[in-house]
């Protein structure tokens, strides 16, 4: 089989993100839809999944009079202190049941180490402990990423940076994603994705140039 190159990576698309979720995300469930109109022009999905230990270090309840949202220094780096979200095996870190993907092959768990966070779907937040995607990537023959999901200023930009810095094609469909945007977090990832080469696209000009199967 000749190797697809284009893969369509759905990021954290899960209850706890939603309306009324542990970590909301404003407008998070508009994404469902979009996805979903998208998913077909794809041949190949990747999904990601958010995926803490209850005793996770990235939340606030595990640190003594810490508050969700502060800022704190950790051994890797300054840590965003979060609610108690997307623990294993939880409702909240449910994929969203709307969400229609079936040709979807892997779904890469992330932040499952007790003391490291991770945001990217590639490198977790030391930055150096890989969660094998670039792997399994290069070996499907995968060149290009077309990146939807939540959080567009957390998991979609770090894992957007991390996969140009992995030598892949980026584009982010700007509408497929809603942001948390915590102190100018959303501007400053669109900045960074811009500057490291990551194409910033709407899902309308993915469908008119993508009628075929990519
Ligand atoms: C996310 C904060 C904490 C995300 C995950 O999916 O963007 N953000 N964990
Ligand atoms: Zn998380």
């Amino acid at each position: 089989m000749k190797p697809v190159e284009d893969v369509f990576l759905i990021v954290d698309v899960q209850y706890d993100f939603m309306p009324g979720g542990a970590l909301a995300v404003a407008q998070g469930d508009e994404v469902v839809p979009v996805i979903n109109r998208l998913a077909p022009a794809f041949s190949h999905v990747v999904l990601t999944q958010d995926w803490h230990p209850r005793s996770h270090v990235s939340f606030a309840t595990n640190h003594a009079g810490r508050q969700p949202f502060e800022m704190m220094s950790l051994p890797y780096g300054e840590q965003v202190l979060w609610p108690v979200h997307c623990v294993q095996d939880t409702e909240g870190a449910r994929l969203h049941r709307d969400l229609h993907g079936p040709q979807a092959r892997l779904v890469i768990r992330k932040g499952h180490h007790q003391y490291v966070d991770s945001y990217s779907a590639f490198l977790e937040a030391d930055r150096v402990t890989p969660t094998g995607l670039a792997g399994y990537l290069r070996e499907v023959g995968a060149k290009r990423l077309w990146i939807a999901g939540l959080a567009t200023d957390y998991c979609v930009a770090w894992t957007a940076l991390d996969a140009r810095a992995a030598g892949f094609g980026v584009i982010v469909i700007e509408d497929a994603c809603r942001a948390i945007d915590l102190n100018g977090s959303l501007e400053k990832a669109w900045q960074d994705m811009r500057r490291a080469g990551v194409q910033r696209v709407q899902s309308e000009d993915v469908l008119k140039t993508k009628e075929t199967t990519l």
